[in-house]
């Protein structure tokens, strides 16, 4: 098998071979791209194996988490990408349409698989998904970490405390989970009849979600989309050093891709390490490689063991304690959640970056934090504070409800994966930060004019 064992696990250990002649169904949760994909080319090398066909299903929820226009189209605009390169492959692409927890199984029903391969997501909702499917069908299930280079179950089998604990594991384990993903085959054992093409008016009427957070026109949503983003940014990867420069365009803007599952972060790992060895001296490849990969598989490793992940009672207990003895102190403003979504607070810095995520989906790296800790300082409880802030970037952020967007929020407002700072009112132990911090890394007043009013709509 060229897929490392580690990277799968059995979920149905009563039933943990595929039983009987029928197709391998690949339940696409997470990953949702035909290259680079470690649950369909596990799926893909036991449908071989078998001599059967496979199958890919993807299925649509009406509503999920708060999501807007603006998230479902761009993931259902890279879905009919997907759709016609499983097409072109010989693999059966089903669109189900409802609850997953009804309608995986009912197509298992209907197609009696072999096997049942899916992506790992640590949401709980997912995980909820995954288990109802589990329990309501009688076919052997397999998962597989199709998103982290390092499975999120060996990497760690416990919640770490921030990145200096997780950071040695993954670069032990990097060497032998850094490999190079085989080729997609054209499917040798097509199905006797093609699924009609997916109606994808059809679909979208299904949708139950607010229009008005509108899809944005910067990014074009698709896995060959994302690939193209990839090599632009690895051209000029010296550019990553101005990445804390919210003027500058140092960011690749590829997490939408990496949160639709429409590129693998394993494959913008392979490309930047690509650059590493060729040494050239202002390559800021360690850097970009530690978000990419130890930053984001510590937000995994946080939403895939801590259930209470987008609460209060998720902080550290040193940060809850401590934001308990400043739940009283005085704010200088409170703002309603109104207030903050029209960026209309005192502060015209923070109101460019609420305008930077309504205009453009996406919020810069940097100015996330300085977002997010003010929402902490000019909030009622850091209770609020935090669902304000997850509610915020869930709704405008193209990769919002991700467990990076949780994370970050968590970290900003909750401490969560940092240490303990110096104490002062409201914040408590929470690392502070203001204005003037921003003004000593980025010209303040032209991230300003860029976000300024008249840029929404
Ligand atoms: N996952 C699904 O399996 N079905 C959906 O209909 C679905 C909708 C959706 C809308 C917006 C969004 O941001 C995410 C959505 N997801 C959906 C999940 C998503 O692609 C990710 O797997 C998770 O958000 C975590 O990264």
């Amino acid at each position: 098998m060229s897929i490392r064992p580690e990277r799968v696990r059995i979920l149905t250990p009563e039933r943990p071979e595929p039983q009987g002649s029928g197709p391998v169904v690949c339940w696409v949760n997470r990953d949702r791209r035909l290259r680079d994909n470690w649950a369909l080319l596990y799926a893909q090398e036991i449908a071989i194996a078998r001599r059967v066909p496979l199958h890919v299903v993807f299925c649509l929820v009406p509503e999920f988490l708060g999501a807007t226009l603006r998230q479902y189209d761009f993931m259902l605009r890279g879905l009919e990408e997907f759709e016609r390169d499983c097409t072109s492959h010989n693999i059966a692409f089903t669109m189900l349409l409802g609850d997953p927890r009804e309608q995986v199984p009912a197509y298992c029903a209907a197609t009696t698989p072999s096997l049942l391969v899916t992506d790992f997501e640590p949401l709980r909702i997912k995980t909820q998904w995954v288990d109802a499917v589990c329990a309501a069908t009688s076919v052997a299930v397999h998962q597989v970490d199709a998103h982290n280079v390092i499975p999120a179950w060996h990497c760690s089998p416990k919640l770490e405390f921030a990145a200096y604990t997780i950071r040695p594991k993954i670069k032990r384990l990097l060497p032998t989970f850094l490999d190079e993903f085989p080729a997609v085959e054209r499917h040798p054992f097509p199905p006797a009849a093609m699924p009609q093409p997916t109606d994808w008016m059809h679909v979208r009427s299904t949708l139950r979600v607010d229009t008005s957070v509108a899809p944005i026109t910067w990014l074009t949503p698709g896995e060959q989309q994302g690939r193209a983003l990839l090599d632009a940014f690895t051209a000029h990867i010296e550019r990553y050093q101005d990445r804390n420069d919210p003027t500058k365009p140092g960011q690749s803007n590829l997490s939408p891709y990496f949160h639709f599952g429409q590129l693998a972060p394993q494959r913008a790992a392979l490309e930047v390490n690509r650059l590493a060895r060729t040494g050239a001296e202002d390559c800021p490849v360690e850097s970009y490689l530690e978000e990419l990969i130890v930053r984001r598989e510590l937000s995994d490793n946080f939403t895939f063991y801590n259930p209470n992940y987008d609460s209060f009672e998720g902080f550290a207990a040193w940060a809850q304690s401590s934001l308990n003895e400043h739940r009283d102190d005085p704010r200088q403003y409170v703002y309603t959640f109104e207030q903050w979504q029209q960026a209309v607070t005192h502060d015209e810095l923070w109101n460019a970056a609420q305008r930077e995520l309504l205009s453009t989906g996406k919020l810069h790296g940097y100015m996330r934090m300085y977002w997010a800790k003010k929402i902490l300082e000019w909030s009622a409880s850091p209770e609020e504070a935090l669902a304000i802030g997850i509610t915020l970037n869930d709704t405008h952020a193209l990769d919002g409800r991700d467990p990076n967007g949780y994370v970050g929020v968590a970290w900003s407002i909750g401490g969560v994966h940092d240490r303990a700072w110096f104490e002062r009112p409201v914040y408590g132990k929470i690392r502070y930060m203001n204005a003037n911090g921003c003004a000593k890394k980025f010209d303040v007043k032209a991230y300003i004019r860029r976000y300024a009013e008249s840029t929404l709509f």
